[in-house]
């Protein structure tokens, strides 16, 4: 199976003002590309070929880090388009979310904060998540291309954190750009769809 990359659910300048189409459309079209061109280049040197891209993720960790780190970020990346949408983020979380938020977060204002904090304090590149286990929510960062699956979580919700991600609007402004994700780009809906059917929802 080649892997491909996805289009992007929206066009390039959709996300505008908070994140240009300069920005999206490198990252979309040259590091997402890349790491999809690797994963494929690097399948057939493994024992992984014809699996899914999640039993990829979760065999190649520690097996084989080249073909892990790349299909990892494959994974990511096609997620991380989803979890944005124009006029996203801010406060109007659906129902059922808002009550896993309530119940293991400590509510909104203090899940805003410990995502925005995960992803502000990853020692370089990496990646902040909002994940379930057992059907608790929690706040989590990782580096590189790894995530949650590799940690027996489901990913609900993250935020790339490589530079490529933000330096061309942001320069060094990561937290910055962590509250214009949270507050104006969440796609609220789609996190919410992975958490009812993630097998997890309580
Ligand atoms: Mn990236």
């Amino acid at each position: 199976m080649i892997f491909t990359l996805p289009d992007l659910p929206y066009t390039y300048g959709a996300l505008q003002p908070y994140m240009s189409s300069t920005t999206l459309e490198f990252h979309h079209e040259k590091h997402h590309q890349a790491y999809v061109n690797n994963l494929n280049r690097l399948l057939p040197e493994s024992s992984l070929e014809g699996q899914s891209l999640v039993n990829i993720v979760k065999k190649s960790y520690m097996n084989f880090p080249d073909l892990f780190n790349n299909a990892g970020q494959h994974y990511n990346h096609s997620l991380f388009w989803n979890w944005m949408k124009k006029d996203g983020g801010g406060t109007a979380i659906p129902a059922n979310l808002q009550k896993g938020i309530d119940r293991d977060l400590g509510g909104y204002e203090q899940f805003r904060t410990k995502f925005i904090d995960a992803g502000t304090n990853q020692f370089g590149s990496g990646w902040c998540w909002l994940e379930v286990k057992d059907g608790i929510f929690s706040i989590s960062q990782t580096p590189n291309g790894e995530n949650p699956l590799i940690h027996g979580a489901v990913p609900l919700l993250g935020c790339d954190v490589w530079e490529h991600s933000y330096y061309l609007d942001y320069r060094n402004l990561r937290k910055k750009y962590l509250e214009v994700f949270f507050d104006h780009l969440i796609n609220w809906e789609y996190v919410e769809e992975l958490y009812s059917t993630s097998g997890t929802e309580t």
